[in-house]
């Protein structure tokens, strides 16, 4: 019986890791972050994952339909519940992840790296939650890689997983290429619009 929250989460990470559930019908992508304050940060991703046709899953007992791409979120803190960034790494391929996107922030953001180091082969990519984060989340030696997106870009990094999904995923690619066309479109209408309209200098 789990007497805390973090050990019913590690027995539920390993549990779903010893069902060996088909992949299909579980998450893909794993959001994970130090803490709760990184998610004004981390929620991007989410936006970004959900643009291009993800949805969030929170238990394998509720299947997506098929042929739809999922992800999951967690609070995981490198200092804070080493043993949970473990288990999450340790059981991330077996649980049916195709790769992470981790978040950290402040000096000591450990979490995208050290997860990178267990979770591996399975690609992560760090998420750098402010400036003062940057190095250590690029940072890793040789032999040990990690992908990262610049300060703050959570957004970018959804992207970046969704690209992944894509390679072996006709659907998402169609719905990054739409994205890619719509964006393009924007700027391009933006771009008219000052043109023909003029610099509104007004008010300076
Ligand atoms: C890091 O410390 C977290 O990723 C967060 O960005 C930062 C501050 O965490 P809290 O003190 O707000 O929980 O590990």
């Amino acid at each position: 019986m789990s007497e805390t929250p973090r050990q019913t989460l590690r027995e539920r990470l390993e549990a779903e890791a010893r069902a060996d559930v088909d992949p299909a019908v579980t998450p893909d992508v794993g959001i994970v972050m130090g803490s709760s304050s990184d998610l004004p940060v981390m929620r991007e991703a989410h936006r970004a994952l959900e643009e291009v046709g993800f949805f969030e899953q929170s238990t394998i007992d509720e299947p997506p339909a098929a042929d739809r791409r999922t992800y999951e979120t967690f609070v995981i803190s490198a200092h804070r519940t080493p043993e949970l960034m473990m288990t999450y790494g340790q059981t991330a391929a077996r649980r049916g992840l195709a790769l992470i996107i981790a978040g950290a922030g402040g000096k000591s953001a450990d979490l995208p790296t050290m997860l990178a180091s267990v979770a591996f082969p399975l690609p992560v990519i760090g998420v750098p939650v402010d400036e003062a984060a940057l190095g250590s989340v690029i940072g890793n030696p040789t032999g040990a890689p990690i992908v990262a997106v610049d300060a703050g870009k959570a957004y970018n990094a959804g992207l970046a997983a969704a690209q992944v999904i894509g390679a072996s995923d006709p659907e998402i690619r169609a719905r990054l290429t739409e994205f890619h066309a719509a964006q393009a479109a924007t700027v391009a209408a933006e771009s008219l619009q000052l043109h023909e309209g003029g610099v509104d200098l007004s008010g300076l």
